[in-house]
């Protein structure tokens, strides 16, 4: 894809520069760019790459002379200039699209997962069911280890199974994944100060599919079911329909075309959402051929994620639930929807410009009230208004587990899960949970 090319590699985070090791390792022409880079940061990657040239300023005079477009996942695909490139023939990749050309002609098999909410589960519990099944795995992608970091620290040795979680960024830049199953988990708000609304954002997901991929899709989810497509095998999963892979409501168990797999109290896991997961997990890993008594077996031995409905410890019977990674309000509803005891929420942060409104039907079953934090506090207070639980303002984090735990009685729980992100009050959602921690030991 590269070879004999001149490349140019945009963006010098975590990908860009495992683009770069990669063009050195093939030996191509190719050269860096980034808007800002600081002199550290170029000293290091003259010392790395002594080869290749290094741009920053304008994106559209370092792209003069260039073939190929390398694109890291945090640079939109529709600047202006990035159109203009490909209007004049050059061709736009992303590094997924790169390892997907390297896998074509082995025999390495790809399953990948997308979704707004549980990719990073999901992908961690594929990974562990692979490994668990005997097969040579790499769990790569937007999970935290850029993909051809991943190919190059195997020595570009095959592997027996990718599990690969993709952003709709990764995939817009991706378009022939040739999977051997993906999974769309389900599509809701988020990121959309890069899309033009849901759908749009939800077209770039439906790119995972591209190629003979079995597709794993979500039946209770209106967009995953709209991305079914033609002369494919299509594996639903679903927590309220019988389908290929779904819960048993009545009975408590997980099902695959009637038959029994696990009960779901069996799952080490908590809230409904993780169900799901656990379905979507089983499908792909069916797809690919392994043996459903290890991987039953192997779900009840994964231990889960930290900061996603993470139980934090009790104080005088109230339940505290780190939930800090629920930083859109897809994730916030099914955290809630997912916990059966009665709940004190605590949320805010930066909205990202959401509609914080399919909170009010989840928050009037189940809430108790919730303890606003963070600089959109009043636009989630206007949208919750009037939806039958209280609204708190807090000024700290600390201040609202305080509070919620004094409202509290035994047996219910306060759950952080912010629904927003995190950066006005703290230096990421694991930084969050820690303060939120740290409030809880000190009650
Ligand atoms: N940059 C530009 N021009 C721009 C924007 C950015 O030059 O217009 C430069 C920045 O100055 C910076 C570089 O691009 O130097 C950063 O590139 P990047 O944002 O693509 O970051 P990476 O370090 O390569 O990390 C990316 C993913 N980041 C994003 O999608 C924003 C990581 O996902 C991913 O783990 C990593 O690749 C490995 O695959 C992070 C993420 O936040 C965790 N993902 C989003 C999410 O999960 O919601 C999608
Ligand atoms: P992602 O990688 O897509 O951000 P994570 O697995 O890190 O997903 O989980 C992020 C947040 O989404 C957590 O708050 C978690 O509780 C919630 N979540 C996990 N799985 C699901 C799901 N299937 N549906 C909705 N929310 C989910």
């Amino acid at each position: 894809m590269l070879q004999n090319k001149k490349v140019l590699v945009a963006g010098l985070g975590g990908t860009g520069v495992s683009v770069l090791a990669y063009c050195a390792h093939i030996g191509v022409d190719a050269a860096a760019y980034d808007a800002n880079v600081s002199d550290n940061q170029c000293a290091d990657l003259k010392d790395k790459f002594p080869q290749f040239p290094i741009f920053s300023g304008s994106l559209k005079d370092a792209l003069l002379g260039y073939d190929v477009l390398v694109l890291s996942p945090g640079i939109t695909r529709r600047l202006p200039e990035i159109r203009a490139f490909e209007e004049r023939g050059g061709k736009v990749v992303g590094d997924v699209a790169i390892l997907a050309d390297i896998l074509k002609n082995q025999s390495d098999k790809i399953i990948a997962i997308t979704g707004s909410n549980g990719k990073t589960t999901t992908t961690s519990l594929v990974g562990h069911l692979c490994e668990r099944a005997g097969l040579d795995t790499v769990v790569a992608g937007n999970i935290g280890t850029p993909v051809l970091e991943a190919w190059l620290a195997r020595g570009g040795k095959a592997a027996d199974v990718w599990v690969l979680e993709l952003s709709s960024f990764q995939l817009e830049t991706t378009d022939d994944l040739n999977a051997d199953a993906a999974a769309c988990l389900n599509v809701s708000e988020d990121h959309l100060d890069r899309y033009d609304d849901l759908l749009d954002y939800a077209r770039a997901k439906d790119m995972i599919f591209n190629g003979k991929t079995v597709q794993v899709l979500n039946a209770d989810d209106v967009f995953c079911s709209a991305m079914k497509r033609e002369h494919r095998t299509v594996k639903y999963f679903s927590l309220n329909r019988s389908t290929n892979y779904y819960l048993d409501t009545v009975s408590g168990s997980l099902k695959c075309e009637g038959v029994d797999l696990m009960q779901e109290h069996d799952i080490p896991l908590q809230g409904s959402h993780n169900t799901a997961n656990v379905l979507a997990a089983l499908a792909l890993c069916e797809s690919i051929g392994l043996a459903r008594e290890v991987l039953l077996e192997n779900v009840k031995t994964f231990k889960g994620l930290p900061h996603r409905v993470e139980k934090v410890g009790e104080k005088d019977g109230v339940i505290f639930i780190d939930d800090s990674k629920g930083t859109n309000v897809g994730a916030t509803v099914a955290a809630i929807a997912g916990l059966r005891e009665k709940i004190w929420l605590i949320a805010g942060g930066m909205g990202k410009g959401q509609d914080f409104t399919p909170l009010r039907d989840v928050l009037r079953d189940k809430a108790g009230a919730v303890f606003l934090i963070g600089v959109d506090a009043p636009k989630i207070a206007r949208d919750l208004d009037g939806c039958g639980v209280d609204l708190v303002f807090c000024d700290t984090l600390p201040q609202a587990v305080q509070q919620a735990f004094a409202a509290a009685q035994s047996g219910e729980i306060v759950l952080l899960s912010p629904a927003c992100a995190s950066f006005d009050m703290f230096k990421g959602y694991a930084h969050r949970a820690e303060v939120f921690v740290d409030a809880f030991k000190a009650l």
